[in-house]
């Protein structure tokens, strides 16, 4: 698809810098240079890929505005896959005003969100999926988050679309010589096409599952430390934090407030929040506490429940406990306070333990277990995944394609059980693959192309 307009933007963040950068593309750039750029040596031959040195002056060739480097990058080996120019300024926000205002003078508009991006994937250089992967990578907080956006980019998800892609032509290709043959077709000769169909849905499934790992590697793991008052919650918090971020006393019911730290673990963002303790609320501030404690364990992913190893345990350990029961794959029970002596072992808890939960003894005082502790939040999350990143899903409009794709597969298989005529398994496939191809962009619909790239920053 060729542009005929030639969109400028600024490409670096606002603020002051080193440097900054202004990035044109379309058909008038490398006019644009030629107007704007003065070469500091004589010949100045605009090879491609080549930096030149010289002024940046105004478009009425009048006044120099700073000292650049210029670069034109001609089609199709950009990465807009149009001629792009890039000038690399001073990184003083008025220098790339101005020399944005005199880009747009020289006869460019101004770039909408995403729209380089966007540029690039109706050229071709990317397909959608590895677009959102640059999207992904540029906003990643995390090390696991880059590395994955960057797996992405380098086309993982891509390559193994296309595998499913291969099988479901393969089948619907089996299909459709079934329906123009009904008739020479013998009952021995089925077509291939269950197998194929059974194959592309396994390794949707498993692209699936790894939603949430990727959920979890982008936005980060919410682990929620609760229990009853005392039993050195905050305590935790602040040693696992480093330092001392909320309240400490000997006083129950100190803390009344949600407190969140961010911290990396592994290469992991985890959302750490310490909470009210939870008693018979003695006032309606300490109820307001608790009542929020209730709704966020609902959407933690790891619940650390913290019991004073010092003290017995009482009711209102068990009843934390017992209220917690149905997400006991994402709880960790941690017994506090393993510098003083026992009052109670772990083995008393046998019965109280559910499967799937697990069981460890620190020191919140002394940093005693702290790592042990780390390890099984990051692993009862499921945020400790042993691939490298290479094809997981991190998009919700991913999954929700590939779940159509599943729906579509499942339907076509139903079919098949069922012996009806093959028409109706081709119809399913058609809109599976339709699906597949939403992520990548193979086919998409116009209106959905422009919200994705919207969600993009401008100059990207
Ligand atoms: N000996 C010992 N004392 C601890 C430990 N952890 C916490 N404490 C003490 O226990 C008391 C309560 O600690 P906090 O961290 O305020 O307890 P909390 O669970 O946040 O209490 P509330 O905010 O009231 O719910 C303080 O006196 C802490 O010093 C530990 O590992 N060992
Ligand atoms: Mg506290």
């Amino acid at each position: 698809m060729t542009q005929t307009d030639t969109i400028a933007a600024i490409a670096t963040p606002p603020g002051a810098a080193g440097l900054g950068l202004i990035r044109v593309s379309g058909p008038a750039s490398a006019e644009v240079g030629r107007r704007l750029f003065r070469p500091a040596h004589k010949t100045c031959p605009w090879q491609s890929h080549r930096l030149y040195h010289g002024d940046l002056v105004t478009a009425d060739g009048k006044t120099v505005l700073d000292e650049v480097l210029v670069a034109l990058m001609r089609r199709p080996h950009s990465f807009t896959g149009e001629d792009v120019l890039e000038i690399s300024c001073h990184g003083n926000p008025l220098i790339l005003e101005a020399v944005l205002e005199q880009c747009l003078r020289a006869g460019c508009r101004p770039a909408r969100p995403g729209e380089f991006s966007l540029r690039a994937f109706q050229n071709g250089r990317l397909d959608l999926a590895q677009a959102e992967a640059l999207a992904a990578m540029i906003s990643a907080r995390s090390e696991r988050a880059w590395q994955i956006g960057l797996a992405q980019l380098k086309g993982a998800l891509g390559d193994k679309l296309r595998d499913v892609r291969s099988l479901l032509i393969d089948a619907l290709a089996s299909l459709e010589a079934a329906i123009d043959f009904s008739d020479d077709i013998g009952e021995e000769e089925a077509p291939p096409a269950p197998s194929q169909i059974a194959k592309a849905a396994k390794q949707i499934e498993s692209l699936l599952a790894t939603y949430r790992q990727g959920r979890l590697t982008t936005e980060g793991i919410r682990a929620v430390i609760t229990g009853k008052p005392n039993v050195g919650k905050s305590s935790l918090l602040n040693s696992l934090a480093g330092r001392k971020k909320a309240i400490v006393t000997d006083i129950p019911g100190t803390t009344r407030d949600l407190i969140t730290d961010t911290l990396t673990w592994n290469g992991l963002l985890v959302h750490l929040t310490d909470t009210a303790g939870i008693r018979a609320p003695r006032d309606i501030i300490e109820k307001e506490g608790i009542d929020r404690v209730w709704a966020l364990l609902e959407e933690a992913d790891v619940t650390i429940i913290l019991l004073d190893g010092s003290r017995p345990l009482t009711d209102e350990d068990r009843l934390i406990m017992e209220q917690n029961q149905s997400r006991a794959n994402k709880t960790l029970l941690v017994m506090n306070k393993s510098d003083l002596p026992a009052a109670w072992s772990p083995g008393d808890l046998q019965d109280r333990i559910p499967p799937g939960s697990r069981m460890l003894r620190i020191s919140a005082k002394f940093g005693v277990g702290l790592d042990d502790l780390r390890r099984a939040v990051l692993e009862q999350a499921g945020g400790r995944g042993t691939d490298d990143g290479d094809g997981i899903i991190i998009s919700l409009r991913h999954k929700l394609a590939l779940k159509k794709a599943l729906d579509g597969l499942t339907a076509a298989l139903e079919n098949f059980r069922a012996g009806r005529s093959p028409e109706f398994a081709a119809f399913e496939l058609h809109e599976a693959l339709d699906a597949v191809d939403e992520i990548t962009g193979r086919k998409i619909q116009d209106d959905v192309l422009a919200k994705i790239f919207s969600t993009f920053c401008i100059g990207k």
